[in-house]
């Protein structure tokens, strides 16, 4: 492969593990891009109402990704699969 190809490929795998950043579609049913508690206990009944507003650090009812991955480091929230 020709170095600019390889680091533009570089660059765009980079991009992909950041990519965690991307809603789960499995989750997100309605597709916001953020995951309501209803959304949650559908896909993991065992978060509770409790663990879910831990998880909400702005309080507004709903996980955007930055808390969702919070939440993943915490342990709060398994993280999914692929
Ligand atoms: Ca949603
Ligand atoms: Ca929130």
């Amino acid at each position: 492969m020709p170095k600019p190809l390889l680091t533009l490929a570089l660059i765009f795998a980079a991009g992909t593990a950041l990519a965690q950043a991307e809603p789960d579609t499995a989750i997100d049913t309605d597709g916001d891009g953020l995951y309501s508690f209803p959304e949650v206990s559908a896909v993991m009944p065992e978060i509770s109402a409790d663990a879910f507003t831990t998880m909400d650090g702005n309080g507004d009812g709903l996980l955007d990704m930055e808390e969702v991955a919070l939440a993943q480091e915490a342990g709060l929230m398994p993280v999914s699969e692929g």
